[in-house]
């Protein structure tokens, strides 16, 4: 089944969940849900240790996981935000074909992004962030995933 919408953000890439110990939280996952680790990284720039769980394959030839970030730095985004809100839901990442046109685009409409230039994210992919003030209370991220990338 395709999709008849027009928008270039075309699946949803991941669903970003704070927790505190990485290790935990994944075995959590895989014993009530049956998720397993598809990738794990460090992403020293953004401060965290991360896991990938691959929910499905998605029509535009990506897929959609949840990403489980632990965070490795007391001045990291999640260190700061788990402080205050505890363990939960952080970020939703839509994927798109070309993060830099599509931030640019929803840039031309008046909402922020968090970086001028896309950087680094997961298994290699571009990404850059909507400011969560500009998106109704909802941290974004625009997600272009790796070339040749197998997902
Ligand atoms: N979702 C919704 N609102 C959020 C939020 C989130 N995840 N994070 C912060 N906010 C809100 C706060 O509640 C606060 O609102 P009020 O002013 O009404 O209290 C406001 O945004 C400012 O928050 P803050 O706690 O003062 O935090 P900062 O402004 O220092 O940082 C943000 C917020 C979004 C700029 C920062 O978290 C950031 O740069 N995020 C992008 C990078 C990131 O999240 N990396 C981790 C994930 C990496 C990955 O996915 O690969
Ligand atoms: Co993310």
């Amino acid at each position: 089944m395709s999709s008849s919408q027009s928008s270039p953000l075309t699946r949803i890439d991941h669903i970003g969940i704070a927790c505190r110990n990485l290790d935990e939280t994944v075995e959590f996952y895989r014993a009530t849900y049956g998720f397993e680790v598809f990738h794990c990284e460090v992403n020293e720039e953004q401060g965290v240790r991360e896991a990938m769980l691959k929910i499905n394959d998605t029509g535009d030839g990506g897929a959609s996981y949840i990403q489980l970030l632990e965070p490795i730095r007391e001045d990291s985004a999640i260190a700061k935000w788990m402080a205050k809100n505890g363990e939960g839901v952080h970020h939703i990442a839509f994927g798109t074909a070309d993060v830099t046109a599509t931030t640019t685009d929803i840039v031309g409409k008046g909402i922020r992004s968090l970086y001028p230039e896309a950087r680094r994210g997961s298994m290699g992919s571009s990404i850059n962030f909507l400011h969560p003030k500009d998106a109704h209370g909802v941290l974004v991220e625009l997600v272009q995933a790796a070339e040749g990338d197998e997902h």
